[in-house]
């Protein structure tokens, strides 16, 4: 679809104020959001991505894709959210220590409170203690954490560690995701669920809510 490869083409190339206006647009004419999110937006990330790996592109171009997504992901926010208005649960999500993307965080939370979950978003670089410490205080059912570096990752066996401690183990139900992260990876530490994108991340929150009701 050309006006898909058009918003992506912008996005990869930081012009916000074009990503928003055809965002703007394609929901105008009752592209799905879903479809504006996939085909738009995220495969500019990915594209971005491998230039980046390859070294065609540099930390400050990344950067100023990043800010054009999360521009086209404003937009998109009142439609990715719309859902349920009833609120079966408590969320606590945030990127771990030490990592600072926050693109898939956002929309696994935006997409969460889709489902009609209360999100608390702690956003990035969260030490694992404040995870625990804002599950007890929101009496939350669900810790969610994002992780995209390989070196950050290991960081979300001390969030279950100090869930431990804490005596809140068996209470929360703790889920990891970010794109080094895999289902070996969260039975190896110990997780409860990983999901690989955020939408099946927000089903997955869903269902632990409504299996507890
Ligand atoms: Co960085 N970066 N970055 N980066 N960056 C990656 C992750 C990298 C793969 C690029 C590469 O080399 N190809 C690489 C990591 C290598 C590795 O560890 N394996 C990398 C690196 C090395 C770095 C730095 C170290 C670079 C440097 O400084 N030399 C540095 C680290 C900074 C830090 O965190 N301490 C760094 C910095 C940055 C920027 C700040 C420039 C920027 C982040 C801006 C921001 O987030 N506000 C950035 C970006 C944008 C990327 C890439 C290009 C894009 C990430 C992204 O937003 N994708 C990325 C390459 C890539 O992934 N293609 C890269 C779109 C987003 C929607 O996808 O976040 O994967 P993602 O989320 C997905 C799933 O993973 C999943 O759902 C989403 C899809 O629906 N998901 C979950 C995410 N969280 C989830 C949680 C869940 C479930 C699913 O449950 C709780």
């Amino acid at each position: 679809m050309e006006q898909l490869e058009e918003l992506s083409d912008l996005t990869q190339h930081g012009r916000v104020k074009d990503v928003k206006r055809v965002v703007a647009e394609l929901l105008e004419q009752g592209f799905d959001a879903q479809i504006i999110l996939k085909e738009g937006l995220l495969s500019a990330m990915t594209e971005v991505g491998i230039k980046f790996k390859n070294e065609e592109i540099f930390v400050p171009e990344v950067l100023i894709a990043a800010r054009a997504m999360n521009a086209g992901m404003g937009v998109l926010k009142p439609f990715l959210e719309a859902g349920s208005e009833a609120n079966p649960g408590t969320v606590i999500l945030g990127t771990v220590q030490g990592d600072m993307h926050d693109i898939g965080k956002n929309l696994v939370g935006m997409l969460m409170k889709g489902q009609g979950l209360e999100v608390i978003d702690l956003g990035i670089d969260v030490p694992a203690t404040d995870f625990v410490n804002a599950a007890i205080e929101h009496n939350a059912g669900i810790i969610a954490c994002s992780a995209l570096l390989t070196t950050t990752m290991v960081e979300m066996k001390n969030v279950i560690e100090e869930a431990k401690k804490a005596g809140i183990r068996d209470k929360v139900c703790i889920m990891i995701g970010g794109a080094p992260v895999t289902e070996s990876f969260k039975n190896e530490i110990g997780a409860d669920i990983y999901t690989p994108d955020a939408a099946s991340a927000a089903e997955k929150a869903s269902q632990v809510f409504k299996n507890n009701a």
